[in-house]
């Protein structure tokens, strides 16, 4: 991977606001450019970070672009400005609070650490070395305030993001270009030269309005090297051209936080208010809490399924209402809009305390829950006899000894089962494993990633979820159609 270019680039696709267009009836010369003007606005993935990367859109036609709307919406796969299409078109997008959309490339990169390294290699002689100091950590904290990761200044050997200031040539057959043009460059995450960060030392970098801020080009990079491709959000940070605005108590702009926040979840708040006082509060750090003498803890404290941080520990459809499960506790939604109800697994299926991994299976109108290295065979509130079995009852070899997260695909007939970074398919009409598995997820599922915690299938998409955020999946196509925070399932306010 080392050296590559183009590579490791994430694209990120923002749905903004825009209300007010009004629908008209046949496809005209000028709805052929408002529709091209909306492609690009909506569904052109915008890659950025590797250096030589360009507009995807100006490499997709218009058709495919458009197929990609038709997808997105449910509509039927035309390519064509079909009348269907030109009124989900011309539909208000305002309140569309699924904001921020992510196509991704192979692999969908991000660091899978919680502290990340950095060293600054050369510097710039036209700012003092403890500024650029000073004015990279600074950068670097817009994001470690409102996400969960930490950044680490080391002074020697190797680190995750490697800074440096050149001109021109410099190795990675990106030259910058002097003075204006290319300001800066960034990887997005990976090994090698992923996350690294490039300044062009013919800019004439400064800590105020004039010149090139540095403040403000370093912020934009690390948004790169954090995984955020460009924004078409004019506000945002990751707007792919320089503006400068006032950097005193500057906090990271909504866009930007919420697309990062749903590649690795939010930074708990210390004391964070229940009702928003005001929209998007900014979150700060958790101070560091101070060493005091334990109280008992309660005994199993109810998860709170509101949190923007919700990871599910399994997710299954039953009888056409959804369950998610967490810490001994599950949540139902209803199918029929009764909401959201919480209780404890046990007080259900009693037996079982956790929940790993859950599928299920209607043909049969059963359900497989997975805790651990064995499963129950479920069917209502009932635990069908015979059960728990172990692992190697459902064709697992002894080194499983817990399944992460379980899904029965009816257009196959076949159950997914995810094991750590792999996954195997189980054939419920013969009642057996397929052969040929183990298989890799990220290069038989690409789009999915490395690892799943919990996935179910809704309307004929399967909802992969790591971590906070999970991924709308067609799996037919073997595409991701966009990423959602887990939460979204929850009905909260
Ligand atoms: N780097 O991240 C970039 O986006 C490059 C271009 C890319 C194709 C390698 C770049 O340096 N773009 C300029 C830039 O300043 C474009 C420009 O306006 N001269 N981008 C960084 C930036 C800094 C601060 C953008 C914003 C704020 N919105
Ligand atoms: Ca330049
Ligand atoms: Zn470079
Ligand atoms: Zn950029």
């Amino acid at each position: 991977m080392e050296g590559t270019l183009a590579v490791k680039t994430m694209m990120i696709v923002v749905i903004v606001a825009l209300c007010g267009a009004v629908p008209t009836a046949s496809p005209s010369q000028e709805e052929l450019s408002k529709a091209q003007d909306y492609l690009s606005q909506f569904f052109s993935e915008v890659g950025v970070s590797a250096p030589s990367s360009v507009w995807r859109s100006s490499l997709e036609s218009f058709e495919d672009t458009l197929r990609k709307m038709q997808e997105f919406f449910g509509l039927d796969l035309t390519g064509q400005l079909d009348s269907n299409t030109l009124e989900v078109m011309a539909r208000p997008r305002c309140g569309f609070t699924d904001v921020t959309r992510y196509g991704h490339f192979d692999g969908r990169p991000k660091w899978d650490k919680t502290v990340v390294t950095y060293r600054i290699t050369d510097y710039t002689p036209r700012l003092s070395q403890s500024d650029v100091d000073a004015t990279i950590a600074k950068a670097l904290k817009l994001y470690s305030d409102v996400i969960p990761l930490d950044f680490k200044r080391i002074d020697s050997a190797t680190a995750d993001i490697m800074i440096l200031f050149k001109s021109r040539d410099h190795g990675d057959f990106a030259p910058f270009d002097g003075e204006n043009g290319v300001l800066a460059h960034a990887f997005s995450p990976g090994e090698g030269n992923g996350g690294d960060t490039h300044f062009d030392e013919d800019e004439n970098w400064t800590l105020t309005s004039a010149g090139a801020n540095l403040f403000l080009v370093a912020a934009h990079e690390f948004g790169h090297a954090l995984g955020l491709a460009h924004s078409q959000v004019q506000t945002a940070l990751m707007y792919p051209t320089y503006q400068y605005v006032n950097t005193e108590g500057y906090k990271l702009p909504d866009d930007d936080r919420e697309g990062v926040q749903a590649i690795y979840g939010i930074r708990e708040t210390s004391a964070q208010p229940t009702t928003e006082p005001h929209p998007n509060p900014q979150p700060t750090k958790k101070p560091v809490p101070k060493p005091q003498p334990r109280p008992e803890p309660d005994p199993e404290p109810t998860p709170d399924r509101c949190s923007r941080n919700l990871i599910f520990d399994a997710a299954t459809s039953i009888q056409r209402n959804l369950y998610f499960f967490k810490d001994g506790y599950f949540w139902k939604r209803s199918s029929s809009w009764d909401g959201i109800t919480t209780k404890r697994i046990q007080s259900v299926w009693s037996g079982i305390s956790k929940v790993d991994a859950a599928y299920e299976y209607n043909k049969k109108n059963t359900v497989i829950f997975f805790e651990g290295d064995h499963y129950w065979g479920i069917r209502g509130n009932t635990v069908l006899p015979g059960y728990p079995k172990p692992l190697r009852d459902f064709g697992f070899p002894p080194s499983v000894t817990k399944v992460d997260a379980a899904v029965y695909v009816s257009f196959t007939g076949r159950t997914l089962l995810f094991v750590k970074n792999k996954y195997w398919s189980y054939n419920e009409r013969r009642g057996r494993m397929d052969r040929g598995y183990p298989k890799f997820i990220h290069t038989e599922l690409p789009g999915i990633g490395y690892r799943v915690d919990a996935v179910f299938e809704n309307k004929g998409y399967l909802y992969v979820s790591y971590g906070a955020t999970q991924i709308e999946y067609h799996y037919q196509r073997r595409r991701a159609l966009r990423t959602l925070l887990n939460y979204r399932w929850m009905d909260c306010n």
